[in-house]
């Protein structure tokens, strides 16, 4: 079976990273218009890199849950031919084992220059006033896609989606686009696993809820069985 799994925050709530629109998530902290714009990037690049330096810190300091484990073994089985699409910027599923991972929305460990477009392994701490590496322009911002921005990926992503038989959503509120469109894509089976209902939970054939790292392993054993 042909099997594309979209993953969002909710997969790795439980390794400690936050989401961002539950009650205690990243834009009730802070205003999304600042730190995930290009326009607020180009208003104050300091704060915006504060923003994804304690991020990068966070993800370095967490680890794959068993969700994250859960969807590896599932790939590394061949029992189907898996890939993951994640909004996720971290690399949990990479440090999980997971190798069919597109970033559908960046990498916080990448760094790409606005000037020239090159791109590199992000280090620690990321500076306004860092020059990129390829043409020295002090334009360098985190490789990730922000509002207004084209997600990355997206022939290859729609593609894989149209040809699946079994499209999964993991942990995503379905209220940012194109990601929460793609179950529209989707002509086989539709499975939505969420902690509750997503905002595009009635597009899915078929729905489970509950914390990922329940019922994303519970799913996962079923299909190796
Ligand atoms: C658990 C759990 C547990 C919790 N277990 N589950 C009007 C209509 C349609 C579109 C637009 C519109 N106005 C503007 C747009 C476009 C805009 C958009 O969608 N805006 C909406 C807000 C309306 N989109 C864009 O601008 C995108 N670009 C674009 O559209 O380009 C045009 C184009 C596209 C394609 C082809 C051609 C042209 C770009 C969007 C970029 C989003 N960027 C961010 C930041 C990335 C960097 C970073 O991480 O900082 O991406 S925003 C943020 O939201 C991040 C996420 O990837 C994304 C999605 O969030 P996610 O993952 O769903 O998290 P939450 O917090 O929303 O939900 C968590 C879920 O987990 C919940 O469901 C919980 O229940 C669940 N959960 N704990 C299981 N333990």
């Amino acid at each position: 079976m042909k099997i594309v799994v979209l993953t969002g925050a909710g997969i790795s709530a439980e390794s400690g990273l936050g989401t961002f629109r539950d009650v205690d998530g990243l834009w009730t902290k802070y205003d999304l218009n600042d730190v995930a714009t290009p326009e607020g990037f180009a208003r104050d690049p300091a704060l915006v890199h504060d923003f994804y330096n304690a991020r990068r810190r966070n993800c370095q300091e967490s680890g794959p849950n068993a969700a994250h484990h859960a969807l590896a073994r599932l790939e590394k089985s061949k029992a189907h031919v898996l890939t993951i699409v994640t909004q996720n910027v971290d690399d949990l599923h990479e440090r999980a084992g997971s190798q069919a991972v597109i970033h559908m929305h960046g990498q916080l460990m990448r760094a790409l220059c606005a000037a020239c477009g090159a791109r590199w392994d992000a280090p620690a701490v990321m500076h306004p006033a860092d020059p990129c590496p390829t043409c020295a322009v002090p334009a360098t911002r985190p490789d990730v896609v922000w509002f207004g921005e084209i997600p990355y990926a997206m022939d290859e992503i729609s593609a894989l989606v149209a040809a699946s038989d079994l499209f999964v959503a993991i942990g995503t509120s379905a209220e940012v686009y194109p990601a929460a469109g793609l179950v529209e894509m989707a002509q086989g089976e539709t499975l939505e696993l969420n902690l509750k209902p997503s905002a595009r939970a009635n597009s899915f054939g078929a729905r489970r809820f509950g914390p990922a790292t329940e019922v994303v392993p519970e799913w996962v054993g079923e299909m190796l069985n």
